[in-house]
């Protein structure tokens, strides 16, 4: 078999990216924060994940969130550590395009697997994702994390996409966790609730960006860069959005108050890089290629 693929449902999966990443690409990270690179995932990818998603919505499992909505309002569904429950999740978080879209937009030589997080709004929706940065929910500081936002069907800018506030990240602010129930939990009185930047009644602060976008396409942001999202306005688009974090090299480990629950910290101390192969495998390397998670099967 080809090294570069896998047998998927459709075929073949890739394990390279399907469109070059540029020189452009990576400045326009690095300027906004954020950059949507197009039809990075072919079809095969896009529908096995997609099937994924709506199956794990259905089954229940794993670590759920979810606002309660209005009878007959849509759904608003959050999970995340998807690929310790599905293999076709862990397919995706080591042998997959994903890890080396993170890595050349970090200007990283290898990464280390964070988490990955699912993002679904049914028709109607009407909650959105309130606005917020993502470094205030991690227990790490550094500038080398990076989350890819996989839309699996299509999005629309105006009524169900992220937005970002471009150059965010360059603030360097932490804006108060909220996540889509509002677990209290996570709310730092410390820190200043994020302003709504999608609503007219906010000055701006900057250029908001948002993107059409088509299964395959995919967002990637800095942990810092402001974002929010509204319902799904759409009628008829279920609207599927999976999010992989990975860590490169200037990460620190930096356990906080009001940050989310690893499901296995790492064992170093705090304010050292979390060089910790089983709470944060490398997946991947610019000169090895994909790597074995330790103590974990090759994927099938
Ligand atoms: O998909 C969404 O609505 C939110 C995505 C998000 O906040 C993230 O990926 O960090």
């Amino acid at each position: 078999m080809n090294k570069d693929v896998e047998p998927g449902r459709s075929g073949t999966l890739h394990k390279t990216p399907a469109n070059p990443i540029t020189p452009q690409d990576v400045a326009d990270f690095q300027r906004d924060g954020v950059v949507c690179l197009r039809g990075m995932l072919d079809s095969g990818w896009c529908d096995m994940l997609r099937d994924a998603s709506l199956e794990m919505m259905d089954s229940g499992a794993g670590r759920v969130r979810e606002p309660k909505l209005q009878e007959g309002k849509g759904r608003f569904y959050s999970n995340v550590y998807l690929s310790d429950l599905d293999e076709r999740f862990r397919l995706l978080r080591e042998a997959s395009p994903a890890p080396e879209i993170a890595a050349t937009l970090m200007g990283c030589e290898s990464v280390r697997f964070y988490y990955d997080q699912l993002f679904i709004k049914t028709p109607g929706t009407a909650a959105p994702t309130p606005w917020h940065n993502d470094l205030p929910f991690w227990p790490f500081a550094g500038n080398d994390l990076i989350s890819i936002w996989i839309a699996l069907t299509p999005v629309s800018a105006r009524t169900s996409g992220v937005q970002y506030v471009a150059g965010s990240h360059r603030w360097n602010k932490m804006f108060r966790a909220v996540t889509p129930d509002y677990d209290p939990r996570f709310l730092d009185p410390a820190l200043e609730e994020c302003p709504d930047y999608g609503s007219p009644d906010t000055p701006s602060a900057g250029k908001v960006l948002s993107w059409d976008m088509q299964p395959g396409d995919v967002l990637c942001h800095h942990p810092l860069t402001v974002h929010g999202a509204s319902g799904n306005a759409s009628a008829t688009q279920t609207r599927v959005g999976l999010s992989i974090r990975y860590l490169g090299k200037d990460v620190r480990w930096d356990p906080r108050e009001h940050t989310m629950k690893l499901r296995r910290p790492p064992e170093v101390a705090p304010g050292e890089y979390p060089e910790d192969d089983v709470a944060f495998p490398t997946v991947w390397s610019r000169r090895q290629g994909f790597l074995q998670p330790q103590g974990q099967a090759a994927p099938k």
